[in-house]
């Protein structure tokens, strides 16, 4: 999109002064992302287009986000936090209303403040690993006592491993691209585990595992450290939704856990880091004093769920002629979901 247009959408935000450039920003696989800068040199901010066909309903989206963030702010003020803007996000309203997006052609934007110094990583440590899991405990935690109604489900079963099953049994017989005869290995692999993996959805049935407001995408790349490696705050917060506790633990140990990127092609470079598991694994039990025993016992499991749940949902979007996660290639879906599944088969014998 040509940056004239987009300084026009950057404008219709209530930011400090007339804006200056936006630029591209970050590697997310569903929006799209933009860096605002001003004449005055000082605040930036992050514009950012949602993808609706995705996310279908963006006000409900937004209202999730209006609140927890105002939720954990409160929060973080009255514990006498000082950088709070560091911690949290800010959404900027409108310039002539206090709505949180706009829709301009059919697409909908919304504003937030670039977080001031501060980084992602792509490689962690046992450090920073301890002091992701201690922040995503933290971040649970606060959500604990959410006044109101739950939040919105951002995406209908998003993280129900049923439902994904269903819809890649469904990619399968549709074959609308002609790829099921390439992938009858991972396809095999994939049923032989069917039972093992959707462990978490029965014990929900039965009512022996609660829902919690989680975050549902903590994957390295969404976590904001501040120069000295240290975590300020959890971003994208698009899939806040209820869903089990494994959503949070289990999708970071997908990408901090492994030696490789999630679309590594080489699949002899995917490994697992043990010491990574057991330092999140130590920071986040520390915050996430509310778990119940049967959350427990999900945690561990969780660990070859999340790779699982992945690969699932890459190899449904390659035979479905890759439709919905932004791809570089044609083959890359399909490398992304060898890649999970290769890590699947590592943690699950781990
Ligand atoms: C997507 O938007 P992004 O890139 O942070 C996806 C996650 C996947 C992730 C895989 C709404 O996240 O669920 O885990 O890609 N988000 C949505 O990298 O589907
Ligand atoms: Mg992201």
């Amino acid at each position: 999109m040509d940056e004239n247009k987009l300084k026009e959408i950057a404008s219709m935000f209530r930011i400090e002064a007339p804006v200056k450039s936006v630029t591209p920003l970050g590697e997310g696989l569903i929006n799209d992302t933009y860096r605002v800068a001003t004449e005055a040199g000082g605040e930036e901010y992050v514009l950012q287009r949602v993808n609706h066909h995705v996310f279908t309903d963006v006000a409900a989206l937004q209202r999730n986000i209006e609140r927890v963030t105002a939720h954990i702010r409160g929060k973080l003020e009255a514990g006498g936090v000082k950088d709070v803007d560091r911690r949290v996000l800010r959404l900027i309203p409108l310039r002539d209303s206090d709505k949180t997006f706009v829709e301009v052609d059919g697409n909908y934007w919304r504003m937030t403040l670039l977080i001031p110094a501060s980084q992602t990583i792509s490689e962690v440590t046992p450090r920073t690993a301890c002091l992701t899991g201690r922040a995503i405990g933290e971040f649970e935690s606060m959500l604990a006592d959410l006044p109101g109604e739950p939040v919105a489900e951002s995406i209908p079963r998003f993280h129900d491993m049923e439902f994904r099953l269903a819809q890649l049994r469904e990619a399968v017989e549709a074959d609308c691209a002609g790829r099921v005869s390439e992938v009858g290995d991972l396809l095999e692999l994939i049923v032989r585990y069917e039972e093992d993996m959707t462990w978490a959805e029965r014990q929900y049935r039965a009512g022996r595992l609660p829902k919690r407001v989680c975050h549902c995408d903590t994957k390295v790349s969404n976590i904001l450290f501040d120069r000295e490696g240290d975590v300020l705050c959890v971003i994208d917060l698009d899939t806040l939704m209820p869903s089990f506790v494994s959503s949070d633990y289990g999708d970071f140990l997908r990408t901090a856990a492994c030696t490789a990127p999630e679309d590594e092609p080489d699949l002899t470079k995917v490994g697992v880091n043990r010491e990574i598991v057991d330092a999140f694994t130590e920071g986040y039990l520390s915050t996430a004093t509310f778990l119940t025993p049967v959350e427990r016992e999900l945690l561990p499991r969780s660990i070859a769920m999340f790779p699982y749940m992945q690969g699932v949902r890459f190899l449904t979007d390659y035979l479905n002629g890759d439709t919905y996660y932004k791809t570089a290639y044609p083959e890359h879906n399909l490398v992304r979901a060898r890649a999970q599944m290769r890590l699947f088969e590592l943690q699950r014998e781990a």
